[in-house]
């Protein structure tokens, strides 16, 4: 619109400053014309009259001077006649110029005695008149008297304004029709090979064009359509080797890393790039109170930890909410940005959630409904239909969000979560050719705990519009398959672990998901022995032992267990106050839900007790550090950490203890984790507790701190080298390979 406005309005600035100055020439010249006119005229009358006024002024004749007058007042328009005496005393006069008698007249006596006739404009009442004045001689040149005419000169500025109306209905339909010619002008020589080119391009990036050429065009626009073509050129060179190396450096039978990521999805999706969508994006931007300017952070969460390597190493496009109270300020026109944002290896296209759909999908069907319902916490998932509409809602909101990315051939689309169980099937209905896999990163339920959702059937049946759903463990996709089974009209093939409904069907398989273990690869951003000092330095820390906890503040992660069993741990072993010293990083989640905003003070306080129930001079057992952690920030703390406590009630993987176990690279440290963890099944090398049993898990504290050095070596050695081994570039490799397999099925 600026673009259009910027070429027309010069355009229109110049026309109509042309009419302005031609309209006022022409008004001029009209009036001059007119003014001329009407002096003639005049003046012609007023000589026509002479004779009789002559005759008149000789006879002295004042019934011939009154019908001279009155047959002025008859003609149209104001007109009118004076007869003078010689001593310019007024004889007859035109009745609607009888205000004349009264009037001070001092060049009468001037025309008397110069004998010349006096043509000029007065003002007569709210008129402008012109009047022209004679005087009578006689045969001896004597004067006799005079005869004056007298004519309004309205009608000319009538005539005037007819004209200005006139000049100014042209002007504006001659405007109206330049604009229109420069506007078709302007379409047809820029806009529509824009547009073209533009659509070309677009066609290009889905993949959906073979055609080498946009379009043929000369001059500098064909110049700008040859540059376009080269780059493409250059992308489909690039695309087919990247492909061609791809297959050859898979074939080599070595560790999973981002390049052999980036090979096999190049190597089996080719161009079409993966489209990931969850509810929390990679990065938000926020506005920091303290800073006073906008930050970027990376939000504490499993999902983000596990899916941005992924992206990192292949690029596409994640969708995901944009929840940080600056995000829309660093969006483009498309609501889409590169990230990281330092360097751009993915789009994250945000999308938008008013209060109300927040409250209601996120804060209430997605966690206080299916959260709870999936995890074997005993707490009460709670049910409300106004929830569940905003659920099916968002979920429509972002299937249409994901539709308008797609490229026209076979995309893969990958979901994440509870959060989106409608998703599946939205996509699938509208194009069922897009590859569509759901990753569940929470327990799955027995059907008898899954029974209790009031909208069982149409989450059953949201979820099955995927080709392949994943969870963490064996035992998670059982529970589906029963869950299936029992609920739903379907059958559920047990051999291929596929559940078919509708002819349609969906396999079930496990994918223990895992974290990018770079992060002991030496490419620190800072020294880890100094931040391990500067840490010890901050808090104090001699040689005590260390335990480090690092957790979203949510009660499935068991924070209130692992408090107590400290207690009971220093109650039953008293030898080690002042010697053991826990640290808890804890960042507030979900706290607009009453059961977080609840944890979070039961939390605070039972720390408080406990610190104050065994403080001894300048120590205390726990240090609380409550708020959001970088990714940079937790890893001296995973290294300070001689014992890491994962205390879940009941998690579907948890991180945080691969997380603890890539970090300790020099083969210390020892892993107490819940037996309720997905994790549990892989790093069976840890040490295995019963959260819920405060007694064991007092001791099993005591254990961590007793095993001895080789032992924990060992144990150590072995989980490193699942996590090396199980990384989460294998566990997106087994996906895309679980995917393109099912592909040929
Ligand atoms: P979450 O329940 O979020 O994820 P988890 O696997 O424990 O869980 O990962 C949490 C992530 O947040 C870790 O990367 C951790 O480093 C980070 N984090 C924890 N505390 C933090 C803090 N104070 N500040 C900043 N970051 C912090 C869900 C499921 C899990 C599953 C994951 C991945 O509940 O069972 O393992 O998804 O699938």
């Amino acid at each position: 619109m600026k673009r259009i406005l910027l070429f027309i309005l010069p355009i229109l600035i110049l026309v109509a400053l042309g009419f302005a100055v031609s309209g006022v020439m022409q008004a001029r010249f009209t009036e001059d014309k007119l003014m001329d006119d009407l002096k003639r005229k005049a003046r012609s009358v007023d000589e026509g009259l002479e004779l009789s006024a002559k005759y008149i002024l000789i006879n002295n004749d004042l019934k011939q001077a009154n019908r001279l007058v009155d047959s002025f007042q008859k003609r149209e328009r104001l007109q009118g006649c004076v007869i003078y005496d010689k001593d310019g005393q007024i004889l007859a006069i035109t009745e609607r110029f009888s205000d004349f008698k009264q009037r001070e007249r001092p060049y009468l006596k001037d025309i008397l005695s110069s004998k010349l006739p006096r043509g000029a404009l007065e003002k007569f009442k709210e008129y402008s008149v012109y009047s022209y004045i004679l005087p009578v001689l006689n045969d001896d040149e004597s004067v006799l008297g005079m005869v004056e005419v007298v004519y309004d000169t309205s009608y000319m500025f009538t005539t005037l304004t007819e004209l200005w109306r006139k000049i100014s209905i042209t002007s504006i339909a001659l405007i109206l029709l330049i604009v229109l010619t420069a506007l078709l002008i302007q379409r047809q020589i820029f806009i529509i090979p824009v547009r073209r080119l533009t659509q070309w391009f677009t066609h290009f990036q889905r993949g959906e064009t073979d055609k080498l050429r946009p379009f043929a065009e000369k001059g500098e626009f064909g110049k700008l359509i040859s540059e376009v073509e080269q780059v493409a050129l250059s992308i489909r060179v690039a695309r087919r080797t990247i492909s061609d190396e791809a297959n050859v450096r898979l074939q080599k039978n070595e560790l999973w890393t981002e390049a052999k990521l980036k090979d096999l999805i190049h190597a089996k999706l080719g161009d079409n790039s993966l489209f990931v969508v969850s509810n929390r994006e990679p990065y938000m931007h926020v506005f920091d109170e303290n800073l006073g300017k906008e930050i970027c952070i990376r939000p504490a969460s499993g999902v983000v930890t596990a899916i941005h390597p992924i992206l990192s190493a292949c690029g596409g496009t994640w969708i995901a909410h944009g929840s940080g109270n600056s995000d829309r300020k660093f969006v483009n026109s498309q609501d889409k940005l590169g990230v990281p944002p330092e360097d751009n290896r993915y789009i994250l296209k945000r999308v938008w959630l008013n209060k109300e759909e927040e409250q209601g999908y996120y804060y209430g069907f997605s966690n206080e409904g299916l959260w709870p319902l999936c995890h074997n916490t005993h707490t009460r998932p709670i049910f409300k239909e106004s929830d569940w509409r905003m659920y099916k809602e968002v979920n429509q909101k972002f299937a249409d969000s994901i539709l308008n990315e797609l490229p026209a051939s076979s995309p893969f689309v990958f979901v994440q979560d509870y959060h989106f169980t409608l998703l599946p099937k939205m996509i699938k209905d509208k194009r069922p050719d897009a590859k569509v896999a759901l990753f569940w990163h929470i327990p799955w339920p027995t059907p008898e705990a899954f029974m209790i959702c009031p909208y069982q059937n149409e989450i059953l049946e949201g979820m099955l519009g995927c080709d392949l759903i994943g969870f963490h463990v064996q035992n998670h996709c059982n529970n589906f398959l029963d869950t299936a089974n029992r609920l739903l009209e379907s059958r559920v093939d047990t051999e291929k672990f596929s559940v078919v409904r509708s002819g349609k069907e969906t396999f079930i398989r496990a994918f223990p998901i895992s974290i990018n273990p770079r992060i002991n690869d030496g490419l620190f951003k800072v020294d880890p022995i100094r931040q391990v000092e500067k840490l010890k330095k901050e808090f104090e820390l001699k040689d005590e032992i260390i335990a480090v906890g690092v957790d979203r503040i949510d009660y499935t992660k068991g924070i209130v267990e692992r408090i107590l069993a400290i207690d009971r741990f220093l109650d039953k072993y008293p030898e080690y106050k002042k010697k053991f010293v826990f640290i808890q990083l804890a960042a507030p989640s979900r706290t607009h839900i009453k059961r977080y905003h609840d944890l979070i003070g039961e939390i605070d306080e039972l720390v408080e007790k406990i610190n104050w129930k065994h403080i001894d001079g300048n120590w205390k057992p726990i240090i609380y550090l409550k708020k959001h952690f970088s990714q940079d920030d937790i890893q001296p703390y995973y290294r300070l950490g001689d014992i890491c406590i994962v205390s879940s009630l009941h998690d579907g993987m948890n991180l945080v203890a691969k997380e603890y176990v890539a970090e300790k690279d020099d083969l210390s440290g020892a892993l107490i984790l819940s037996q309720f963890t997905g994790a549990a099944r892989e790093l069976t090398d840890a040490i295995l507790v019963n959260p819920y049993s405060i007694e064991e898990f007092a001791d099993s504290i005591k254990l961590a701190i007793q095993m001895p050095k080789e032992e924990k070596k060992r144990r150590m050695e072995n989980m490193r080298s699942v996590i090396a081994e199980n990384n989460i570039y294998r566990w997106a490799a087994n996906i895309i390979n679980e995917m393109v397999a099912l592909k040929k099925i």
